[in-house]
């Protein structure tokens, strides 16, 4: 179909037509999102083997990756913003007009021998006055199959986009010369490049074929891009699940909760409540625009369709309602295969068979102890396979939030749960979060890093604008939600978990639901206000409770200390009322 015909949008047309001289494609696809399309592609994929049926899972696939092009590259991602202060200093800058020359010429004939896909999609439910369109352009299948999982793609999104758009470029960054056969995974590792432009909202992403280098909705748009247009317009871009949680007798309520990347955001979201007459339902399991509605209430929505999950520990223990989800229509990218056409990884919950193929794609040796599955391997799914899937998630107006949980990975200092003493405070505990590294970003694994709001590698502009935007957002709330702060990874003496997590987590949500609601009791602490021994329902679990809520005070000058040299980082842009947050907790430590 000739692009006139596809969209009147010239906006679009000129964008696409530029791109196509660019990158110089064999073939363009326009895509309309059908099922039809769907099957076609990965049919194609199948034929050349880069995606494998499995036979156990109806409409399911397998797909692996180059072996070293398996996370997100927070080293080849960059802000480009025109002045050097406005990207922050926990963000890569780039010059904007010299990243453009670059882009260029990497861009430059690309996709030679190759298709180019055209993808509208919107982010957030169509129509919603919060949804924001995109197209993105690629020359990878997986990445069109994966778009159409994860986001509103397709004919429906074209109609709505007769005006603005954020543009995404996406290549794997190896052109395909006459009669050379295609590799199983293309990339380009020596030439990534994931580059933003907060300024004119556009996205380049060169030489990776991965997750959210790629799929450029995702952490490219739905946060960094997004995070920028917030503070210009005046809501939030975050790094949070979104969960409906409904007590035995009473009414719903909404909570978004945010941890860094693989702390379990995907099993709170999914919850399966220990607690007899709880209900869990999930509305997202990683992003939340976030605007003031007009009761002066916080209202979200997922501006995300579907789950890129971590299957590593995903089990019918850790996350029955995950594993019910990934049945059926479900793409597997760097997990372990079985012998009868099924997968595998490390913590599903059974042994390995005999004979399994590892993410690599070749027979997998256990005596090597090398994991079967990547670390970081995933699960593409569509929300609305999961069993406690909510049809909130489709209300235009979002839902309004009662409750902000801000979470972390620490072995020792924070406590399982504590609630701000008022909203400055609560952005303070935000601010104040560090968690230990996972696998789902390349590099080092267990070490503490900074990760505010988990927002550290999404933040499209200097985070002290960004504490100062949560500031003030606080201040045109007429209701604004409670912040806690939460920690299901606190260790004892012996190195073990003190608290079960998973669907023991409703007892510290179910507290919540109480503070919220008026009625729960808590004590006052110096970090915070902390469930009182008979306020948090332990029923029959025989945890330690002095452990898991106490505040040594060495730990917290330590911790203190290193917050007075963090937040030096952010300069003058650093609120003066998050300062104030942080000599108050000095004063309150040291009494
Ligand atoms: O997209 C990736 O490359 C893996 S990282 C990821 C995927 C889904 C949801 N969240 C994340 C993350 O790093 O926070
Ligand atoms: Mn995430």
């Amino acid at each position: 179909m000739a692009l006139n015909q596809w969209t009147r949008n010239q906006k679009l047309i000129r964008w696409v037509e530029e791109q196509i001289a660019l990158c110089q494609p064999a073939k363009v696809h326009l895509c309309d999102g059908s099922a039809e399309e769907f099957d076609a592609i990965a049919a194609l994929m199948v034929a050349n083997g880069s995606l494998i049926p499995l036979k156990k899972r109806p409409h399911s696939f397998r797909c692996h990756t180059h072996p070293d092009d398996v996370a997100r590259v927070e080293e080849c991602t960059f802000i480009c913003t025109k002045n050097m202060e406005d990207a922050g200093p926990t963000n890569n800058w780039h010059d904007p007009q010299l990243m453009k020359k670059k882009l260029q010429s990497l861009f430059a004939n690309c996709m030679r021998g190759r298709t180019m896909y055209v993808i509208p999609y919107c982010m957030g439910p169509i129509g919603s006055p919060y949804a924001r369109l995109g197209v993105e352009i690629t020359d990878s299948p997986y990445v069109v199959l994966n778009m159409q999982i994860m986001t509103r793609m397709g004919a429906d999104a074209l109609k709505h986009l007769t005006g603005d758009f954020v543009p995404g470029l996406h290549s794997v960054g190896r052109p395909l010369n006459p009669g050379e056969k295609d590799g199983p995974w293309p990339c380009n590792l020596d030439h990534r490049v994931i580059a933003h432009f907060p300024e004119e909202s556009s996205i380049y992403s060169f030489g990776s074929g991965y997750g959210g280098n790629a799929l450029l909705g995702k952490k490219c748009f739905a946060l960094r891009i997004a995070s920028a247009l917030g503070q210009k317009e005046g809501w939030l871009a975050e790094h949070m699940l979104i969960l409906g949680l409904t007590p035995p007798e009473g009414q719903k309520i909404y909570i978004a909760a945010s941890f860094p990347s693989a702390c379990g955001k995907t099993n709170l979201a999914m919850l399966t409540p220990s607690l007899p007459g709880w209900r869990v339902e999930c509305l997202g399991d990683d992003i939340a625009w976030m605007h003031r509605g007009a009761d002066g209430r916080l209202y979200a929505i997922n501006p995300e369709a579907g789950f890129f999950g971590v299957a590593p520990g995903t089990s019918m223990r850790t996350n029955p309602n995950a594993m019910k989800t990934i049945g059926h229509h479900t793409i597997f990218t760097n997990v372990a295969a079985t012998e009868d056409g099924d997968v595998w990884w490390e913590g599903i919950g059974f042994s390995p068979p005999e004979k399994l193929i590892s993410w690599r794609g070749v027979p997998w040796n256990p005596s090597e102890e090398i994991p079967a599955a990547h670390p970081n391997s995933r699960f593409t799914v569509s929300a609305k396979q999961c069993p406690i899937y909510s049809s909130d998630m489709e209300n235009p107006q979002g839902v309004p939030i009662s409750a902000i949980l801000v979470g972390a990975r620490r072995h020792s200092v924070m406590p399982l749960v504590a609630e701000s003493f008022h909203w400055n405070h609560g952005v303070f505990l935000g601010a104040s979060i560090s968690s230990e590294t996972t696998a789902a970003s390349s590099g080092q694994v267990g070490y503490l890093r900074h990760d505010p709001f988990a927002m550290l590698p999404f933040c499209g502009y200097h985070m002290g604008d960004y504490f100062a935007h949560w500031v003030e957002m606080g201040q045109r709330l007429k209701h604004p939600p409670r912040i806690y702060s939460v920690n299901w990874f606190r260790r004892g003496v012996d190195g073990q978990f003190l608290w079960p997590g998973f669907g023991e987590n409703i007892r510290v949500l179910k507290w919540i639901y109480e503070r919220v609601a008026g009625r729960g009791g808590a004590v006052h602490s110096p970090i915070g206000l902390m469930p009182s021994f008979d306020s948090i329902d332990c029923g029959n679990l025989s945890v330690p409770f002095e452990p898991l809520f106490s505040v040594d005070r060495n730990e917290w000058q330590k911790e203190v200390q290193e917050l007075e040299s963090y937040f030096q980082l952010f300069g003058s842009r650093f609120p003066d009322s998050l300062a104030h947050e942080l000599r108050q907790l000095k004063q309150r430590i040291c009494e």
